[in-house]
């Protein structure tokens, strides 16, 4: 069984962690597949991504079975992060597409905080956001320690993390840290209508976008300014914007193909 199913669709691509028995989590093989597949989209010119998980849960991070060391080993988990995980989040960040999460069920450790460095996250009612990683004596990873304190400040970040306290989807979204709610059996209906808009949007506009609400986290007012003037020129000359505008003025629905 793949470990990673990739579906194209129109304009667009789906794709499913796909270990539901370990609950989606992650295995060496599973990073390996997932990668290709994020690789796949850029090389098909798809327009945007939704990431899934099968079954019951999204994904409960790394998978523990692999991680037992009977014999006294002490691994360095730094280099697991360094061949593995942070690759794998710098890749959704640098995605010139939108990346959907739809988180349909438990999201726990690194699974946490994959769905986090996606762009839109919606989430099924059922889902709980846990950061695992104190129970085993770990610090939240995958960038967890960023997007939480970004996205919810200090105090909330630092008790979630120390705890590993469950947060339930509607907490997540009622505190910022989610795009949306919304029952398990609309999750992927919903999903698939945002990515289905997201594929005939101004993919380039949208790349941009993305770029610079990333770099506002590290720049001052000053020097987004700056770059929000070098973006602006650049998606200005995007044959969107002149058909974006045309469309307007001519009182018609926009066709964009994501030049
Ligand atoms: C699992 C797992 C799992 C294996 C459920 N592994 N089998 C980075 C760098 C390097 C190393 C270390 O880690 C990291 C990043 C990390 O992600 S560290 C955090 C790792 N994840 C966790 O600690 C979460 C462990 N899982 C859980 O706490 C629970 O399974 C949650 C709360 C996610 C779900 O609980 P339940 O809904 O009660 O499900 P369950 O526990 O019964 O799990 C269902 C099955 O999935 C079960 O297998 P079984 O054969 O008994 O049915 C679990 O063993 C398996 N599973 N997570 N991470």
């Amino acid at each position: 069984m793949d470990s990673v199913l990739y579906e194209p669709r129109e304009g667009y691509a789906l794709i499913t962690l796909n270990r539901p028995d370990k609950l989606n989590s992650f295995n060496e093989e599973m990073h390996s597949r997932l990668a290709e597949a994020l690789d796949r989209l850029r090389d098909e010119g798809r327009r945007a991504v939704i990431l899934t998980g099968a079954g019951r849960g999204f994904c409960a991070g790394q998978d523990l079975s692999d991680r037992n060391f009977p014999t006294g080993e002490v691994p360095d988990l730094g280099a697991t992060l360094d061949r593995l995980y942070n690759p794998l989040v710098r890749k959704i960040r640098a995605l010139e597409l939108p990346v959907i999460c739809a988180v349909n069920g438990v999201a726990a450790g690194a699974g946490a905080n994959l769905a986090l460095a996606c762009d839109i996250v919606l989430a099924a009612r059922s889902t709980k956001f846990i950061q695992a990683f104190a129970k085993i004596g770990l610090v939240p990873d995958s960038g967890g320690t960023w997007s939480l304190t970004r996205l919810l400040g200090e105090a909330r970040a630092k008790a979630l993390a120390m705890t590993a306290a469950p947060l339930p989807a509607e907490q997540a979204e009622a505190w910022g840290l989610i795009w949306r709610t919304m029952d398990d059996d609309a999750l992927m209906d919903e999903a698939h209508a945002l990515a289905a808009q997201f594929a005939a949007a101004p993919t380039r506009g949208l790349a941009l976008i993305k770029q610079a609400i990333q770099a506002a986290a590290t720049n001052d007012m000053d020097a987004q300014l700056d770059l929000e003037r070098d973006l602006q020129r650049e998606a200005g000359r995007t044959t969107d914007y002149r058909e974006g505008v045309a469309a307007f003025l001519e009182k018609r629905a926009p066709k964009f193909t994501g030049r």
